[in-house]
C-alpha cells in the first residue's frame, strides 16, 4: 500500500514537472524513424514504431521506482553505460528542476502481455522513455535493449543541446527459456577475476543470464578450498603447456558472483567428478582409484583419471567441497561433471553420481551433470546438460530432469570456425557462424519437445585459448547466435535477418575493442 502510494506521488511530480517545462520549450522537429529496422539482438517478441524520436540529452533523467529492489541499480548502470558512450551524465532520482526536459522511468508492474519473470516493455515517445518489468531483472534486460537502440553519433541540428536520437515506439519482450548459458572453462587455462568481468559484461549486452564455470579438471583446481588447502598450493600451480596456472580465492569467487548478479547473470560452480579430477589426486593421492601414482598433468588428453568410488574418504571431501562452495554460491544449482569417466567401473560411477547426488540435495541445491550422468538413477529435480548422445537426454527426461542443451556439434565456441582457424578444437567438426545459428533447440532431439527444455548453453572449453583475445576469438560472434537462440521466439529465427543484424554489431564490438572472428557470410558493417 505505502509503495503504491509512494509511487504515485513520484510519478505525479514527475509529470507536474514535465508539463512545467513544457510550456517554455520550443517545438522539437524530430525526424522520421523506424524502430522496426535496428539492430536488436535478440530480436524481441513485438516490434511497433510509432516513426518519431526520443531526444536523449543533457536534460535526460533517470527515474526508478525506489520501493522496488534492484530497479534503482539498474538505472544506474543504464547512467552508467550511457556515459561509456555519449558525454551524456544523467542524474538517477535526483530532484526535479526545471532544467529537466525528457525522463527514462523504469518502473515495476505485474500487468505485462507476458508472464516471463525477465520479460518488459519499452514505450519510447518523445520526451519519456517508460520501461516497465516485473522485476529488476526484468528491467535489467530492458535496458540492454535501450542500449542497442543508442546511436553512435548524436544530432546536432534539431535543437540547442546534442540529442542522440532513440527510435519511437512500443517494444513487447520475454525469452523463450529460462536458461541461457555461457560456459567458461577456467582449469586447462586459467582466466583472471578482470577477464572473467570482461566477459560477463560482454554477455550481459546480449541478455545471457547463467554463466556456468567450470572450475577444475586434470590439469588444475582453481577454487580454494579451506578444508582441503593442498587443492590448490599443489593442484592450481599449472595449466596446459605446463605454463603457470592460478586458482581464485573464495573472496575473489564472490566478487564473480557479485559482478555477475550486478548485471543478473546466475554463476553455476562445477567440480567435475569423477573424472577430470588428476589435479585433485595429485594434491591428495589419497583420493586417487586408478591404483597409479599420479603426476602433474598438462597434456590434452581426457578421461584417464578417477575417484575412489568406493572410499569414505572420497565422500567426506566431496561433501567438504560442496559444503564450502554451496555456501558462497547463490545458484539453485551445482554442477558436479560426471563426463568421460573411462578409468571409473561403470558400477562405480552409478553408485558415485547417486551419492554425490544426494550429497549436493543435503547442501540445499540442484544437481546439474553432463549427459553421461543420466544413466544413474537421477532425481526429477536434477538438471541434464547434452553435449554428446542424444539418447542420454532422452533417458534424463523419462526420469524428469529438464534439459539443458549445448550440443557440440552446435553450441561449442571451442570448435575451429572451418580449417584456416588457428585456435580451437575439431573433434565435434568445423562450426562456422551460420552453422551456430541455424538449428533449433525444440526439434534438436526426437520427441523432446520445449516442455523439457531448460534451455541452451554455449560452453568454451579452454585447451587452446590462454587470454581474453583468444577468448573472444571463439566466442565471438557465435556466442551471440546462441544467445537469440535462447531468448527469441522459434517462430523469428532467421539467419538472414540475424546475419544483418550481426553485422550492425560492429560499433558495439569495435568500442569494445572485442577481437571477434571476420566471419566471410556476415555483411559486417564497417
Ligand atoms: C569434451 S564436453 C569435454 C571436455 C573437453 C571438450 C573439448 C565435456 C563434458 N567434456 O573435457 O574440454 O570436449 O571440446
Amino acid at each position: 500500500m505505502k509503495s503504491t502510494i509512494l509511487k504515485s506521488i513520484t510519478i505525479f511530480s514527475l509529470l507536474l514537472a514535465l508539463l512545467s517545462c513544457k510550456e517554455e520549450k520550443k517545438k522539437i522537429e524530430y525526424p522520421k524513424t523506424d524502430l522496426s529496422v535496428n539492430a536488436l539482438i535478440p530480436k524481441p517478441i513485438k516490434v511497433i514504431p510509432t516513426h518519431t524520436a526520443f531526444g536523449l540529452d543533457s536534460s535526460t533523467v533517470i527515474f526508478t521506482d525506489q520501493s522496488a529492489t534492484g530497479f534503482e541499480a539498474v538505472g544506474q548502470f543504464l547512467a552508467n553505460k550511457i556515459k561509456e558512450v555519449t558525454p551524456l551524465e544523467l542524474g538517477v532520482n535526483t530532484s526535479i528542476d526545471e532544467s529537466v526536459r525528457r525522463i527514462i522511468y523504469i518502473t515495476k508492474t505485474d500487468s505485462l502481455a507476458q508472464d516471463s519473470p525477465e520479460a518488459y516493455e519499452l514505450y519510447i515517445q518523445n520526451d519519456t522513455i517508460l520501461l516497465s518489468a516485473r522485476s529488476a531483472a526484468g528491467a535489467f534486460r530492458g535496458v540492454q535493449t535501450l542500449r542497442q537502440l543508442i546511436p553512435e553519433a548524436a544530432n546536432d541540428t534539431i535543437s540547442s543541446s546534442s540529442m542522440w536520437l532513440i527510435p519511437s515506439g512500443k517494444i513487447i519482450d520475454a525469452p523463450q527459456y529460462a536458461y541461457r548459458g555461457a560456459m567458461l572453462d577456467v582449469a586447462r587455462h586459467f582466466f583472471t577475476v578482470a577477464e572473467v568481468k570482461r566477459y560477463l559484461d560482454q554477455l550481459a549486452y546480449y541478455k545471457i543470464n547463467k554463466f556456468h564455470l567450470h572450475l577444475t579438471d586434470d590439469q588444475g583446481w582453481r577454487i580454494e578450498i579451506k578444508s582441503w588447502p593442498k587443492l590448490t598450493t599443489i593442484g592450481a600451480k599449472t595449466e596446459v603447456g605446463g605454463t603457470k596456472g592460478g586458482f581464485y580465492t573464495q573472496e575473489d569467487y564472490k566478487e564473480i558472483v557479485a559482478y555477475a548478479a550486478e548485471r543478473h547473470i546466475e554463476v553455476i560452480p562445477e567440480i567435475d567428478m569423477p573424472g577430470h579430477i588428476n589435479a585433485a589426486v595429485y594434491s591428495y593421492p589419497i583420493l586417487n582409484g586408478n591404483g597409479k601414482s599420479v603426476n602433474n598433468y598438462t597434456g590434452m588428453r581426457v578421461g584417464f583419471s578417477t575417484l575412489d568410488t568406493r572410499k569414505d574418504t572420497v565422500y567426506k571431501f566431496i561433501d567438504d567441497v560442496i559444503g564450502e562452495l554451496a555456501a558462497i554460491s547463490p545458484s539453485p544449482y551445482f554442477h558436479i561433471g560426471g563426463d568421460e569417466t573411462f578409468a571409473t567401473k561403470k558400477k562405480d560411477y552409478l553408485h558415485f553420481i547417486n551419492k554425490v547426488e544426494a550429497i549436493v540435495n543435503q547442501h540445499g541445491k540442484q544437481m546439474m551433470g553432463w549427459n553421461e550422468i543420466s544413466q544413474a538413477d537421477i532425481s526429477s529435480n536434477t538438471i541434464h546438460q547434452l553435449w554428446k548422445e542424444k539418447h542420454h537426454s532422452v533417458e534424463a527426461a523419462k526420469k524428469g530432469a529438464k534439459i539443458v542443451l549445448s550440443p557440440g556439434n552446435k553450441s561449442y565456441l571451442d570448435m575451429k570456425y572451418d580449417a584456416n582457424t588457428k585456435l580451437g578444437l575439431t573433434w565435434a567438426g568445423f562450426i562456422p557462424v551460420d552453422s551456430a545459428y541455424q538449428w533449433r533447440p525444440s526439434t534438436f532431439i526426437k520427441g523432446l519437445g520445449k516442455e523439457h527444455i531448460l534451455g541452451i548453453e554455449a560452453p568454451l572449453w579452454s585447451e587452446t585459448i590462454t587470454n581474453s583475445d583468444d577468448l573472444e576469438y571463439l566466442a565471438f560472434p557465435r556466442v551471440i547466435g546462441i544467445a537469440e537462440l535462447g531468448w527469441t521466439q522459434e517462430e523469428f529465427y532467421d539467419w538472414e535477418s540475424y546475419k544483418k543484424r550481426l553485422g550492425l554489431q560492429v560499433p558495439y564490438l569495435k568500442r569494445n575493442s572485442i577481437n571477434y572472428f571476420n566471419a566471410t557470410e556476415v555483411p559486417w558493417e564497417r
